[in-house]
């Protein structure tokens, strides 16, 4: 494909500012003010939260305040983990972004921890830290930080906690709505800028769905594949209890059960809005739990035959494609990474252990003794993922030579066999390493295999976060596209791994196109600077204008007519298919009707 400056889009290098899951201050001014649900000084004395051992002294007292004359003092408490806690399953909705804010303090060094618990439907309590501060006597603020819960779980609680027994004080605590902060609607999609190249996608976690901002984004830009970050990892799928009960009931300890109950809401999500997944991932050393490689499904067992191992992983991938073929017939899988990360960057197997004790080893290799459950793994793959479906070997440090020459004999080697379709270059790249020509080298020796390429969980940090820092990385970003872009014959996909910097797996390092306000960064005006592409021309009834009328196009109306949505004025007019000023259910009838004319 020959590229030319047709739409020359000005790099407009802004300055984006980087904020670690925590909202920065003097939020955008067109942000929209979520309701504040629960706001209090404790200047009244009314205190709604309650102690979470049951032991705790929980009082308004005037001996400190961070403003008026009370504040919350917690004292009495026994264990670390004593303390305030608020229960939120009457005050909050599953699926909504929230942002709790609160000034702490501790009458000696101390950190004082925000946290959030709540039940599983299996009945199991999850704990996860949001945000601390230091307080050494004064008060220190705990700055707004956002969190969501799904409509599966219940007992949800946010509570402080901090390093030990001393008493804890808060003040001017605020749970509200997070805002909504509207995105760029004026700069091009990179998913239409590309569609000559290849498919653009992001990972996406179930947490993100509460943001309304991030799935704008998502659907703007990198709605042609969606990779799901953990949800459909092995120890998101594998059920313990279930497989123990079917041992139980069978006598037959080969059939691990599954749940899709992680990757429910985002199954829906891109059944609904007809987005092509990328599976991730079959077989892995890591999120893989211990008990799946022990005899008996136990915690305690032995690590179980070769043989035994054989037959578990057969069924393992045939109970996953069978439910998601069952339970989601509506979402294509069109890819699936079906064994990730084997080899190291010596282009040797991993040494043999848990990678739950021992970071890095693997069950896989402890059962195997070497990589030799990679080619099963692929033929049951083969067997029984959906028709079309695209079959992976997916690794990271994929330009450094050892590892690069293991893949490359392997992944001929299964091609032969006629079992793999391509291979996932991760690229968790640093703006320091690999150097484009480095990564340019991987991709070209992979190509040359035959196989398709893609690029699954491409992000690229930055140690230095200033203007000047995001400014190189631009520059990386755009060499690294370029790259891409002259191997584009052979690379099917590019993969963002995530959308805006705050919610990344390396966020301190600034590595995606957005930052923490959904705005472009320059990484994203650098990587569409020059490239020649055709801005598609809406048709009636295309109200996400997107150059033709899609499932997409009745959800979007559905949702506008729900006061989930906003529509332009632009997007508004195609919407009207019947032209009389309003948007509402006879619009939506006209759309289907072009859906399945
Ligand atoms: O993005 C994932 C992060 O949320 C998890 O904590 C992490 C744990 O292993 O896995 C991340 O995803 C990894 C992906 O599955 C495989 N390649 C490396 C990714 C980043 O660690």
């Amino acid at each position: 494909m020959e590229k030319g400056i047709k739409n020359r889009l000005s790099a407009a290098l802004l300055a984006a500012t980087c904020a670690v899951s925590v909202v920065p201050a003097g939020m955008g001014a067109s942000a929209e003010d979520g309701a504040v649900i629960y706001e209090t000084g404790f200047e009244d004395g009314v205190i709604e939260f309650t102690g979470r051992g049951g032991v705790e002294v929980i009082e308004a007292v005037d001996t400190s305040a961070h403003t008026g004359d009370y504040s919350m003092c917690v004292s009495g408490r026994e264990k670390s983990w004593n303390g305030p806690q608020l229960l939120l399953d009457e005050r909050c909705e599953a699926g909504v972004e929230y942002m709790v804010s609160a000034w702490v303090r501790a009458e000696w060094y101390n950190d004082i921890k925000l946290s959030m618990e709540y039940t599983d439907t299996e009945g199991t309590r999850h704990y996860s830290n949001l945000n601390s501060a230091v307080s050494q006597g004064e008060w220190v603020e705990i700055t707004a930080t956002k969190f969501s819960f799904t409509s599966d779980v219940t007992n949800v609680y946010i509570y402080f906690e901090s390093g030990d027994t001393a008493n804890i004080y808060v003040d001017d605590f605020v749970l509200e709505e997070a805002p909504i902060i509207p995105i760029q609607e004026d700069i091009p999609s990179l998913k239409h800028v590309y569609a000559d190249h290849f498919k653009v996608g992001t990972a996406i976690c179930a947490s993100n769905l509460a943001s309304p901002s991030y799935m704008d984004l998502v659907e703007k830009h990198f709605s042609d594949s969606i990779t799901f970050g953990n949800e459909l990892k092995p120890d998101s799928v594998l059920d313990q209890n279930a497989t123990l009960a079917y041992v139980e009931e069978n006598g037959d300890d080969t059939n691990p059960q599954v749940t899709l109950s992680a990757a429910k809401s985002l199954l829906d999500y891109c059944g609904k809005n007809n987005i092509p997944v990328r599976g991730h991932v079959l077989v892995w050393h890591s999120q893989t739990p211990d008990w799946f490689f022990k005899e008996g499904f136990t915690d305690e067992g032995d690590w179980v035959s070769k043989e035994k191992m054989l037959v578990r992983m057969e069924n393992y991938i045939k109970n996953v494609m069978e439910k998601l073929a069952t339970d989601y017939p509506d979402v294509e899988f069109y890819a699936w990474d079906v064994v990730n990360e084997a080899w190291t960057d010596d282009g040797k197997p991993r040494t043999a252990g848990s990678n739950n004790t021992s970071s890095g080893q693997s069950a896989w290799v402890q059962v195997f003794g070497d990589n030799s459950f990679i080619e099963p793994a692929f033929e049951y793959a083969r067997k029984y993922a959906p028709e079309g479906c695209k079959l992976y070997y997916n690794d990271y440090n994929e330009y450094i030579q050892g590892k690069r020459n293991a893949i490359y004999d392997m992944a001929l080697d299964l091609k032969e066999k006629g079992l793999i379709d391509g291979i996932g270059m991760q690229a968790h790249l640093d703006v320091s390493f690999p150097t484009a020509s480095v990564f340019e080298a991987a991709l070209s020796k992979f190509a040359s295999t035959g196989l398709d390429v893609q690029i699954t969980e491409l992000d690229a940090t930055t140690s230095d976060t200033s203007e000047a820092g995001f400014e190189t990385q631009a520059q990386y970003y755009s060499d690294i596209f370029d790259a891409i872009v002259k191997y584009s014959d052979s690379v099917s996909a590019v993969v963002l791994w995530g959308v805006t910097d705050d919610t990344s797996w390396r966020a301190t390092k600034c590595p995606l196109l957005f930052d923490a306000q959904f705005q472009a960064k320059p990484a994203f005006y650098s990587i569409i600077d020059g490239i020649e592409y055709t801005e598609p021309v809406p048709v009636p009834g295309d109200a996400n204008m997107s150059g033709s009328v899609t499932v997409a196009d009745v959800v979007l109306v559905q949702k506008y007519i729900l006061s989930e949505k906003k529509l332009n004025a632009e997007q508004a007019q195609y919407a009207d298919m019947n032209a009389d000023g309003a948007i509402n259910v006879f619009d939506v009838a006209l759309i289907k009707q072009i859906l399945l004319a």
